[in-house]
């Protein structure tokens, strides 16, 4: 059997290690065990991604889209009103989502009347009935309070890779500045949500690595968002190797034995797995995805495929479905 630490700040990277390596039956079995005896094995948590601040953004984030230093051709826009955002939340709660995320192309939030018109959307889509979830870049404790009272129930910050590697993919920030917001959005009593990336050229030990951080960090992320690179075009990685299946298998069945109670999130780069190899991941302990036809800025898996696949595996999206019409 996998190891069981006595608290997961004693985590050893060597154990990861061992579970990660386990032959692939193995680890898909015991992922899928401790699955079942932490999660309802029939149902999975639905988010919806928007945009609402896209593009020319100061960092220097070598996967991204919206750095200003990529030239993706992407189209920058301002910060959205919060009429359209809450008309976007209210159209991803009748389709099924529970959650509604939005993500803003920022280095970090600052002091002004962008944070407060933010403020102003959190607290609009958490009084239509839906959980909240932002992510906006580095943030401070005092910021942190703000969303909380403002209903913010997630922030999401991904550590993105390992440690070591961590600079050959973004320069303009450390892990160390990224661990320092996730600690004020913990002490703020917001729900962590914190994941990474694979598939940027990192190797298996890389993988690992990241794993091994958000699994040791105490309590571990409420959610875990494991995302395969999307190569854009434009960007320093657009012409990286796509990530073998099996490698997006064994880091969800690792995350899924290291932070039992999480949520493990099959996040960007759906749209590119097979329906055997999602289902997979399903089995290894994914319970959570992006809904919805476009990620931030980028293609999902459409939603006629999802429902596809989720009525084929029997998985049953957490909320009801709210017909559009019916007020919310
Ligand atoms: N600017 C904020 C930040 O970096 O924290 C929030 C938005 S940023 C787009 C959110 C996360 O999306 C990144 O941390 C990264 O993990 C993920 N992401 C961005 N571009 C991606 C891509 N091309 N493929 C996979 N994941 C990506
Ligand atoms: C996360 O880990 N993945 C989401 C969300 N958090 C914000 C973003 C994925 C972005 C994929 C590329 C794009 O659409 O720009
Ligand atoms: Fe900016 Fe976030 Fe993209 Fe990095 S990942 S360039 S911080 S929007």
């Amino acid at each position: 059997m996998a190891p069981s630490p006595t608290t997961s700040s004693e985590l050893s990277r060597e154990s990861v290690s061992k579970i990660y390596r386990l032959p692939l039956m193995e680890l898909v079995f015991q992922a899928a065990g401790v699955h079942r005896n932490n999660h309802p094995t029939n149902s999975i948590q639905c988010s919806t991604l928007l945009s609402i601040k896209t593009g020319s953004c100061a960092e220097d984030c070598s996967y991204c889209s919206q750095s200003a230093r990529n030239d993706s051709g992407l189209d920058p826009e301002r910060l959205m009103d919060n009429e359209s955002v809450v008309a976007a939340a209210k159209a991803a709660k009748a389709k099924g989502s529970d959650r509604f995320c939005m993500g803003a192309a920022w280095r970090g939030i600052k002091d002004n009347d962008d944070f407060e018109r933010v403020l102003e959307m959190v607290s609009s889509v958490k009084d239509l009935g839906l959980e909240t979830c932002l992510t906006a870049g580095m943030l401070e404790p005092h910021q942190a309070d703000k969303l909380r009272d403002a209903g913010l129930d997630y922030y999401n910050h991904n550590l993105d890779t390992s440690p070591e590697y961590y600079d050959q993919v973004v320069t303009t920030r450390t892990y160390e500045d990224r661990l320092e917001t996730l600690a004020s959005v913990r002490v703020a009593g917001i729900k962590v949500c914190c994941g990474g990336i694979l598939g940027m050229g990192e190797s298996e030990d890389d993988r690992i690595g990241l794993i091994h951080e958000l699994a040791r960090q105490t309590p571990p992320p409420e959610s875990v968002p494991i995302n395969a690179l999307v190569p854009i075009p434009g960007t320093p990685l657009a012409e990286n190797p796509p990530l073998p299946w099996d490698q997006m298998v064994r880091a969800v069945a690792t995350a899924r034995i290291l932070m039992p109670k999480s949520d493990i999130r099959l996040s960007a780069g759906r749209s590119s797995m097979t329906e055997e190899g999602q289902a997979l991941c399903f089995l290894a302990g994914a319970n959570s995805v992006f809904m919805g036809d476009k990620l931030l800025t980028t293609p999902n898996a459409t939603e006629t495929e999802d429902a596809a696949l989720f009525r084929k595996l029997g998985l049953e999206p957490i909320a009801e479905p709210t017909p559009q019409g019916v007020p919310v």
